[in-house]
Formats: C-alpha cells, structure tokens, sequence
C-alpha cells in the first residue's frame, strides 16, 4: 500500500524515487559531505539530509555580491535538534551555548516548535556539531523530512503534576515514530550505537516514509500555546476533578501552507476527532500516521499533507479508516476549553513546591549585543540551575522546576543582566512573533525575524497613543506563505509577498481557535502603520467589554470570518475545494 495505489493516474512526486532508492536516507550522503570540493551538497542529498535534520542553505545577504565576483554563494547548513516538548538540561543547553559559538553562526535560534536550531553551520563542522549533540543526549533525528517532526506539548507551570504526565505521553509517542533505520548514527556518530540494534527496516514508515511532513502537539488546556489547530495530529489533554490526566481529544487535519495565488492550498483548522485514553494515545498517533502514510498524495508535494487527505476525504471516511485499523472506536470529545495561545511571562508558582520563570525572547533569537548580552546571561542561569528548561512554541525560555532554594540566585541573575526588563515589552510585542526568513531561509520572499520587532516599535507607539498599551494582540509575521510563523492564527498577520511588500491578514480568534482572512494583498512595509493606526483607534473607542481586536475586526466589518480556502488568496474567481467551516471548538 505503500504509496498509495489510489493516485495511480499521476506520476509518483520524483522525491518518492528518491526516497525508495536511497537505501533508508543514505544515499550519498556520505560521498557528498566528504568532498571538500564545495561548500554545499547535491539537491537530492539535500532532499535526504533533512530527514536527519540537516538543511543546505546560503548567506543570502551575500548572494549578489558574490554572483557579481562570481565566487560561489556563502554556503552553510542550519542543524534542528529536537527536544521533545522543549525539553532540556542546563547541561545540555551550556554545551549548545558552547557549540553556536565554535560551530555556528554563534547565536542559538529557539523556534515555535520548541526546538533549537544552529545557523551558519560550515561543511566541515557539521559532523563534529552533531557529535556533540548527541554526546549530550539530544539529535537532530528526523527533526526536519517527511517523517514525524518534534512532539510539542505544552509546558504548563500551574499543573506541574499534569506537565509530568503528558510530557512522558510526549516522549512515548516521539519515540514510537521514530525512524529504525541506523543511517544516521552511521553517517554522523561514525556508526556508533546509540539505542541499540535494531533491525534495518522500517515498520511504520516503510522504505519512502511519508508523503510529507508529520507535525504532533499536546495541549493541556486552557492554554492552547501549541496552537492545537495548526497541526496534523492533536491531543488535547483531559483531566478528571482532581486534575489526573484520564485521555486526550483527538484532533486531525490542521495545518498552515500554502502558495500564494494557488488556491488548491490553504491553512486549515484541524477537526476535533473523538476522546482516546491514555494508554491508547501512542497507538493512534501511530496508527493515524500510516493511514497517511498509504492515503497521503505522493504525486504533488503541496497537496500531501495530511489536511489535504483529511478535506478530500472527509473525516467520518478517515475516522472508519482509523477504527478498522485500531480495532476499538474513539469516544466521544470530553468538554475542554482554551482561552489564550500566549506564554506567561515572569514567574509562575508550580502545582509541586517548584516555580518557573518565562523569559520572552524575541523571536527565539538567543544572542549577545553589546546593549542587551542575553546569551551570556542566560548561560550563566545555567551553569548554577538545578531544574530544566523548557522552550515555548512562542519561541520563548522557560527556566522551570526553581527550588524556594535557588530562587533568590536565580532572581539575582536575572536582575544583574537585565533579563527582567525583556518581560516589560508592550503586550503586543510579548504576543509578537516572527518566523526566521532572511538571511538563511532559501524561500523568503520579504523579511521576517530582522523586521518585525521594528514594526512592532512603530506599532507600539500607535498603541500607546490610542491607549492601547497593555492589551494583547497576537500579531506574527513571516517571510513567505508557508506559514512556519503560523501567521493564519493571528489576529494581525503580515505574509511576505515580495521584498518588501506583505499581504495583511486580520480576523483570527485570539484563543487560536478562527483563521484569519486576507485583508489587503501586498502592502509595501511603510504603509503597514498607516493600515493599522485607524483600527487601533477605532477599537480603543468602540470596543465591546472584552471584545479581542480579532473579533473586532470581523464585527467592525474590515474582513469577515473565513470560510473557504479563496479568502486567503488574492484571486478569488478560481473555483475553490470545499472548507472546513470556522473553528473547530
Ligand atoms: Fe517551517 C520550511 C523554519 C515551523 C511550515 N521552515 C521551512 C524551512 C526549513 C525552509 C526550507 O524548507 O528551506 C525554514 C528554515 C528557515 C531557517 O533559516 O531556519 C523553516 N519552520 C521554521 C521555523 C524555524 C520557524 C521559526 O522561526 O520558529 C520553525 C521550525 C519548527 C521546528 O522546530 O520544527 C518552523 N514551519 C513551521 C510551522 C509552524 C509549526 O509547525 O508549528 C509551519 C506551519 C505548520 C504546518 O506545517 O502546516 C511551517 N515550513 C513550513 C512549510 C510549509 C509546509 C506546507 O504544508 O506547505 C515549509 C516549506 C515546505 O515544507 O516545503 C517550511
Ligand atoms: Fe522561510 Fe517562509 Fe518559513 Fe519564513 S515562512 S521561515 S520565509 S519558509
């Protein structure tokens, strides 16, 4: 069945070849990254090196100047580690501290899927890094590739209890998707054995894995960080009155991309599928994935995700799919309620005798500058921290499990660098965030990380004067279409268009639960405050008690609520696939 043998009208998609003759994501992998010739490596190589979390990419500040010397582009590679649920050691984070510094571009990037990822990484550092990353205890194994990604799951400090039992059923379901193949400890750990030796063969997977990307998350409600809509496989955490953890709701079909223009792609909010235990939770993450594995579409790589087999085929056709292979049905969805996607800022009071401090981080950007040395500062924290860390998918740093004990040492370094003042930012810049975009990321059209933060300060100051200050807006931007920002589940969102130039998107619900729907197409960076100062006026004066900018924006009439795939296009007479209605909750 695997692939499919529904789609036998198309051609296979050519990276379906290249996976099925690659023997398990070898390749020549090997031959490539030794040849000393270049900076980079082949496309296909590329193609299979992600499944081992490793991206070929280029300087791209530099590209004209050296096209123009005709010298070959600043080659480098981005490494994504993954940590389930963000999870990792002072130990672990000194030794990726040291490691940015002598085989990076020295800064460490936190993203919004609770991982880390180097920048900058040269060809001949590639292999001694990822050493050393697993003399750490952490990988890059399938953190990128068609293949399940990192688990995220919310890293609630008020239920520490509940935190502790969803982040092994977390860590239960990484380790159930994970790829048997030991092509990566050969290729990067010189063969050495880290897990044991299993057998060379793929169970779940089979030999071309998916037809793309596989993103899981677990919320624990009422905050729904993960945002729980945006992804393929969903668990929602369900406790009984004395907050024990008794099963997830099960939610399938969420996801962002999509291209602009070409209306066949869209976000879409994923479905609320039925209640599953417990112990039944690490099945159903494997059995979901192998009905992709053999329904996905393996003939056109923007139409495999797994949203699209789930708003082709219907949900009560996947959930008989998914019964008949789990052989019990699913319950029925227990009640649950989020109310916000934002992170707490500063400390919070653990349910176990611990607190946890949430540092915002702009744009998960760890790095020193001269005003602002945060990376110093925070290793620092982590050479006397006796608790861990948690990554936020907000991209931000929680120093979690503090003692009474060493919470004055703790409180004392934050306060010596200054790393307090970072919560003090406006509310809209705590709820800001921005995926990576250029320089690194061969598909930006516009900037992103780089331009949003000085946005946000001419924003800030249009706030200010409205009064606006401390009222919360999710605002995200990113470079391209693709989504990585999850900008459709923002209240403001700017999606770069071209250099320069970004469609506006507004509408979105603050609790994560609407998509948001195309305002004006492609407005040129200067006019993004222009565009906004009057909404920001208008709703200080005429918002509702508690009325959330994005309800008001719909109410005002600046956009209405989305409602089929055309609303995030700019072209709206193509004939549009059917969508899911508004909010899934
Ligand atoms: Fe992403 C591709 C960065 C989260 C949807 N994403 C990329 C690449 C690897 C560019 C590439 O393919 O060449 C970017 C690397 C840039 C760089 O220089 O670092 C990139 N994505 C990121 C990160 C680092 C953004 C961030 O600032 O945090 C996030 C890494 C998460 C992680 O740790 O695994 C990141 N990407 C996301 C998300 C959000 C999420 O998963 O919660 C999405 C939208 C959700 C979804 O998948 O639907 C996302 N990334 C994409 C897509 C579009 C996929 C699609 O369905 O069409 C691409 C392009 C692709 O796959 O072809 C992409
Ligand atoms: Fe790159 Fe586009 Fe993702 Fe931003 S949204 S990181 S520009 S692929």
């Amino acid at each position: 069945m695997n692939p499919t043998s529904d789609t036998p009208a198309k051609p296979l998609h050519k990276n379906e070849l290249l996976k099925a003759e690659s023997n398990f994501l070898r390749g020549t992998i090997a031959h490539d990254l030794a040849d000393t010739s270049s900076g980079t490596i082949p496309e296909d190589t590329n193609q299979l090196m992600k499944f081992h979390g490793v991206y070929a990419q280029d300087d791209r500040d530099l590209r004209n100047q050296l096209r123009k010397e005709g010298k070959e582009k600043a080659f480098s590679f981005m490494a994504r580690i993954r940590a389930t649920g963000g999870v990792c050691t002072p130990a672990q984070w000194l030794a990726l501290d040291a490691l940015a510094d002598s085989h990076a571009n020295g800064t460490i990037k936190i993203t919004n899927r609770q991982s880390f990822q180097f920048h900058g990484v040269l060809k001949g550092n590639l292999k001694p890094a990822i050493k050393e990353i697993n003399r750490v205890l952490l990988n890059t194994i399938a953190a990128c590739g068609d293949i399940n990604r990192n688990v995220m799951c919310n890293p609630n400090p008020l239920q520490s209890g509940l935190h502790a039992e969803v982040i092994k059923v977390a860590e239960a379901i990484t380790q159930r998707l994970l790829p048997r193949t030991r092509t990566y400890h050969e290729l990067f750990l010189d063969g050495e054995l880290v897990a044991g030796g299993e057998p060379e063969e793929e169970p779940i997977y089979g030999k071309t894995y998916l037809p793309r990307k596989f993103k899981i998350v677990v919320a624990v409600p009422p905050h729904n960080d993960v945002d729980i809509w945006a992804h393929d496989l969903g668990y929602i955490a369900i406790s009984d009155d004395s907050g024990k953890l008794i099963g997830f709701n099960v939610t399938v079909g969420g996801g962002m991309g999509m291209a602009h223009n070409q209306i066949e792609t869209f976000p879409r909010l994923a479905d609320v599928l039925g209640f599953c235990r417990v112990d039944q939770a690490v099945d159903v993450a494997e059995k979901v994935v192998m009905v992709q594995r053999d329904f996905g579409d393996r003939t056109d790589r923007k139409h495999a995700r797994f949203k699209y087999t789930i708003a082709d085929r219907g949900l009560a056709w996947f959930r008989k799919e998914l019964e008949g292979r789990l052989g019990y049905e699913l319950g029925t969805p227990r009640r649950f309620e989020f109310t916000d996607t934002g992170d707490r800022y500063g400390w919070v009071e653990g349910s176990n005798g611990t607190s946890h401090y949430t540092l915002f981080i702009e744009n998960g950007r760890v790095k020193d500058t001269p005003e602002y040395p945060m990376k110093s500062a925070i290793r620092e924290i982590a050479k006397v921290h006796r608790g861990d860390f948690r990554l936020t998918p907000n991209q931000h740093l929680m120093i979690a499990g503090v003692t009474a004990a060493e919470r004055p040492r703790i409180e004392q370094l934050l306060q010596a660098h200054r790393l307090d003042a970072a919560n003090g930012a406006s509310a809209l810049r705590l709820n800001s965030m921005a995926c990576v975009a250029l320089p690194t990321c061969g598909l930006a059209l516009a900037e992103s990380e780089r331009y949003l933060p000085e946005l946000v300060t001419l924003l800030e100051t249009e706030m200010e004067a409205a009064g606006l200050r401390d009222d919360a807006i999710v605002i995200r931007m990113t470079g391209c279409p693709n989504g990585c920002g999850r900008p459709y589940l923002a209240e403001i969102a700017m999606v770069g268009r071209a250099p320069g130039k970004y469609n506006v998107y507004l509408g979105a619900a603050f609790d994560g639960s609407r998509l948001n729907t195309l305002y004006k197409p492609s407005v040129p960076a200067d006019q993004l405050v222009p565009l906004l100062k009057p909404m920001f006026r208008q709703y200080a004066a005429e918002r509702q008690p508690g009325e959330r900018f994005g309800d008001f924006t719909i109410r005002a009439g600046y956009v209405k609520p989305t409602g089929t795939p055309a609303d995030f296009h700019e072209k709206k007479e193509a004939p549009a696939p059917a969508a899911k209605p508004v909010a899934a909750s």
